[in-house]
């Protein structure tokens, strides 16, 4: 047994499943889960010293890579100056202009926790800024783990075959709606369907907890307008794609307006960070300004502010680390698909940006029914076959494949060299 599998057995009698998040026990892919002990750049070494080219980098905050230097030397400057107050400190006022600075449309911003926190405020929120109560979400989307967003849910949620998750009241579900994602006629149905109840329409510019998929032309400009004739608020969940599609996220990308933003662990550096934004008249009726209420000891967080500006301040000055991920996702892709080509194996890559997503299946892949088709089990030799050739991939064929500044062009090639072994093997296996 190596030391990861002794951890993973120690694990288990004190932890459900031996993890902390369900999608880390490795369960949809078979074998135990790697005991992670260090990063660097690009690169993770697990407790039995053996290395990965890492493509989760703590699903999307690792941007620059792990250990960046200046961000480790941020957090540990601020640190010895003390590790919370639950009072108001510099940062997070520096945090908040940064995002105003970098971001489309936002005005204002409260810093939380988590992406789970601050899908749970912003639908709060929306509830209170329009006095309605349903919300619409899109099957296989993924928002965090609050009663209300466990209805019809992607990512772990989805990988254990739980959308539904028990546990949630049937009165928290009843209003969420659920339409399908690049559909804009069931949005439109429902809201038809629920008219003048709707409080906001919630979703991932670009879905990326059912593998990755983008929207189509249209798709968000479509629920812009629907949302407009509607009375009902457009929610972003950019907590994979703020900051990481561009430095003002989906809005920029796709030069669409959303009413509320809605992000998680990117704004963190890697430390335990949320937050939500949006227009000053929105966001100024959440408590003490409005009868909104909300509030957390943690939030706004020092040392997390300060590993967070810092992160920020890195992609602002370096622009240039947008086109180079993009670039390396894209080489990712088309390499993946030319291999799989070559070897007679029917595989679709989804790549927007610097994410990207293989599904094992000859159709293309553009809708939460597509993603569900893929073949899951050819997903889970691919991933082992990954691993055990150094390339540490998500564990789940509903979660994206990040791609990070740090990622060199040996990364790629060592990548590409693995995938094309392993789709080798898997041709010789059918
Ligand atoms: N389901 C999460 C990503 N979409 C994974 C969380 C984790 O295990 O850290």
């Amino acid at each position: 047994m190596d030391v990861s599998e002794k951890l993973f057995e120690r694990a288990c009698k004190v932890l459900p499943g031996g993890v902390n998040s369900p999608v880390r026990a490795f369960r949809a892919v078979g074998g135990k889960p790697r005991f992670l002990q260090k990063g660097l750049g690009s690169h993770v070494l697990d407790a039995d010293g053996k290395e990965y080219i890492d493509f989760i980098g703590s699903w999307g905050p690792m941007i620059l890579g792990h250990s960046h230097p200046d961000i480790l030397a941020a957090v540990y400057e601020r640190m010895t100056d003390g590790l919370s107050f639950g009072a108001p400190t510099a940062l997070e006022v520096e945090m908040a202009e940064r995002m105003v600075d970098m971001v489309p449309h936002i005005e204002m911003v409260r810093m939380v926790n988590s992406g789970t926190e601050a899908v749970m405020s912003a639908l709060r929120l929306a509830r209170g800024a329009t006095g309605r109560e349903k919300i619409i979400k899109f099957e296989g989307c993924y928002h965090g783990h609050s009663d209300a967003m466990l209805v019809g849910a992607g990512s772990g949620a989805l990988t254990q075959g739980v959308p539904d998750s028990s546990g949630v009241t049937s009165g928290a579900a009843r209003d969420t709606l659920i339409a399908q994602y690049n559909d804009l006629h069931s949005v439109e149905t429902l809201l038809d369907a629920n008219a003048g109840q709707v409080a906001a329409i919630i979703v991932e510019p670009v879905a990326a907890n059912m593998g990755v998929v983008a929207p189509q032309e249209g798709f968000l400009a479509g629920l812009r307008a629907l949302c407009d004739k509607h009375g009902a608020l457009l929610i972003f969940d950019e907590v994979i794609t703020g900051f990481r599609l561009a430095k003002g996220g989906a809005q920029e990308y796709f030069g669409v307006r959303a009413d509320l933003v809605t992000y998680g662990k990117i704004i963190g550096g890697g430390m335990p960070v949320g937050a939500y934004a949006g227009s000053r008249a929105l966001m100024e009726q959440v408590a003490p300004c409005g009868p909104v209420y909300q509030a957390g000891t943690l939030s706004g967080n020092p040392v997390a502010m300060a590993a967070g500006v810092t992160q920020l301040k890195i992609l602002c000055d370096h622009p240039e680390c947008y086109t180079v991920m993009e670039q390396s996702a894209a080489f990712l892709a088309q390499h993946l698909r030319e291999s799989a080509a070559a070897h007679g194996i029917a595989l679709t890559v989804n790549q927007i940006g610097s994410l990207l997503c293989p599904y094992f299946t000859d159709h293309a892949v553009t809708c939460f029914a597509h993603a569900k088709s893929a073949d899951t089990a050819r997903y889970a030799r691919y991933f082992n076959s990954m691993l055990a050739r150094g390339i540490y991939l998500a564990p789940s064929q509903f979660e994206a494949m990040f791609v990070s500044a740090a990622h060199t062009q040996n990364d790629l090639a060592f990548t590409v060299q693995a995938a094309e072994e392993t789709l080798a093997a898997m041709a010789a296996d059918a």
